[in-house]
């Protein structure tokens, strides 16, 4: 077997800190409350921690609008906290990986304050600025948040690019002095000791500085063509690499939507690039033409076709991260198994799914105890500017606010961020105030303290698959190697090293079905299962996953 590489190996935790553990009652998560969970976060066999936005925020896009990338934002403690996280982290034998924004930062931040004052203010060209066209916005692209990526500016009369809220205005990487200013404080951070970075929509920093009109109305196709996979995409991430990621012991893992299997790998290089990347192909499966409130079914099918296409991709080169959610998407047990009579057992199923698949796994808060989508009743009741966005655009096209929330309850963010439940008691033992969300009523049911005890629950479950993983290298380095001639709903996969072989079998179904005959003689020894009994071999019970040894 290739050398053992930590990261490629690793099992990482994410952390939304706003929703995480409150620990001086004003309701929002905080660096002290994980600090708090520490031995929790070890207790499950994790590795690392990849913790969202920490920095200073006015908050309009869950701290991804950054306005002092030196600072922690107030609420969230200070920088004393952070140092004493990450040396408890550090503490523990376990790593950090931090997330920046560097495709755009807040307004609020001094350079945007300073760029808009005038056309030769000399920040003025830290972000893009250009006249508009025909009395309206210099192009036709539309705003991740709904309507148009550019804001008219009333003191110079010129438009900023914002692909994202209007209080995020896209950084111009064209520019070398401000590419300077983003490694100075990569590097701050970097000293601290920080192992890793999670870059946001790395996949965009590159513009096309002619700024062509979209030519499609289908979003993501938009984002595919004209936001992601700029001209100067690698040589930036290149520039970076050496200027700063190559003089510390980090790794880098890029968001990239727009990514394709085609092109990923000029992204991912040791020597020169990223290490790995997060893919949406699954991700985007469900959004229609619209986008993520334009939500459309999924099928198994085409489910099962992006793992085999993208580890196609990372057989010989790169390496990719495997995940099912995170903040940004539904709950994963919500999307995509079934949180009501087979909650526990497809929680389980994903968590499998999760650590036996070849790439980096990333679990997200919460889905280590199948904490599911909460309900919005409401528009107003959401704290997401994408959903509160994406409502002033469903109404102007005439959406019923009941059709519009029924997207917004099925794919929407806030989802992901209802409060850690951790207990049956008051807002689930997440804050003693009022959180800033509400918690999932659920957490009456479903809270960590009423799955640290039963060996069946869904968070010992977790624990026994994360251990799997690691007693078995195969299941990280050995090949991928998907059944093809299975019925759609039976997920079954392959993974072999030149020692061992194991089967994967995962039943996405509420139905019974039969194990294929071609896999019976190799079965040699059941290795974990997600129904307390074996059962009968031949057959698959309903969200049935098991991890069998195979005869080599
Ligand atoms: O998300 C960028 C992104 O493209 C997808 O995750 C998703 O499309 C996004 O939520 C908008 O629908 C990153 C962050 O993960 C997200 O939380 C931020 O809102 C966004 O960038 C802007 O920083
Ligand atoms: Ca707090």
């Amino acid at each position: 077997m290739s050398e053992r590489i930590w990261w490629k190996e690793a099992i990482v935790y994410q952390i939304y800190p706003r929703s995480f553990k409150d620990s001086n009652r004003d309701g929002v998560g905080d660096l002290r409350g994980v600090i708090e969970k520490l031995d929790y976060i070890q207790s499950l066999g994790v590795d690392a921690v990849w913790l969202n936005p920490i920095y200073k925020s006015p908050n309009d896009d869950g701290g991804y609008d950054i306005s002092d990338y030196y600072s922690v934002q107030p609420e969230f403690g200070t920088m004393e906290d952070f140092d004493e996280l990450l040396k408890g982290l550090h503490q523990r034998k376990l790593k950090l990986i931090m997330d920046l924004v560097l495709n755009h930062s807040s307004d609020e931040h001094p350079w945007f304050q300073e760029s808009r004052k005038s056309k030769d203010n000399v920040y003025r060209d830290y972000y893009f600025w250009k006249p508009g066209k025909n009395g309206g916005p210099p192009n036709n692209w539309p705003s991740f948040f709904g309507g148009s990526a550019w804001q008219l500016d009333d003191a110079t009369g010129e438009y900023y690019l914002h692909l994202f809220s209007r209080k995020q205005p896209d950084l111009n990487w064209e520019n070398p002095i401000l590419r300077e200013e983003l490694n100075k404080l990569m590097k701050f951070w970097l000293a601290k000791g920080v192992d890793g970075l999670r870059l946001d929509v790395i996949s965009a920093i590159s513009k096309r500085t002619d700024f062509p009109d979209t030519d499609t109305p289908d979003f993501n196709e938009t984002i595919r063509k004209y936001y992601a996979n700029g001209p100067r995409l690698k040589e930036f991430i290149k520039e970076a690499k050496e200027k700063v990621w190559d003089h510390y012991d980090v790794i880098t893992v890029g968001e990239g939507p727009g990514i394709t299997p085609q092109n990923a790998k000029d992204y991912l290089d040791d020597q020169h690039g990223l290490n790995m990347i997060f893919h949406f192909g699954h991700m985007f499966m469900d959004q229609g033409v619209g986008g993520r409130f334009d939500p459309i079914p999924w099928k198994m099918r085409d489910f099962k076709q992006v793992f085999k296409t993208w580890n196609d991709a990372f057989k010989e080169k790169g390496w990719g991260s495997v995940f099912l959610g995170n903040h940004d998407f539904a709950r994963m047990v919500s999307r995509w198994g079934n949180d009501r009579e087979f909650w526990e057992q497809s929680s389980k199923l994903l968590c499998t799914l999760l650590l036996s698949m070849r790439g980096t796994t990333f679990i997200f808060q919460g889905d280590e105890i199948g904490m599911t989508n909460t309900h919005l009743s409401s528009v107003s009741e959401s704290k997401d500017i994408e959903t509160l966005n994406g409502w002033h655009e469903a109404q102007k096209k005439g959406i019923p606010e009941k059709t519009f929330l029924e997207a917004a309850n099925y794919a929407g963010r806030d989802n992901a961020r209802t409060p850690m439940q951790w207990n049956s008691g008051k807002h689930g033992g997440f804050s003693q105030g009022v959180p800033w969300m509400k918690v999932n009523e659920n957490t009456s049911r479903i809270n960590v303290d009423a799955q640290q005890i039963g060996s069946d629950s869904i968070l010992n479950y977790f624990r026994a698959m994360t251990a799997l993983r690691k007693a078995y290298p195969v299941l990280t380095y050995g090949s991928y190697q998907p059944l093809e001639e299975t019925p759609d709903s039976l997920f079954l996969y392959f993974r072999e090293s030149d020692k061992e072989k194991l089967l994967i079998v995962l039943n996405f179904s509420d139905q019974v079905t039969n194990l294929p005959d071609l896999v019976k003689p190799v079965i040699s020894q059941r290795l974990i299962g997600n129904y307390a009994d074996p059962g009968n071999e031949a057959v698959v019970r309903p969200w049935e996953s098991i991890v069998y040894r195979c005869t080599k």
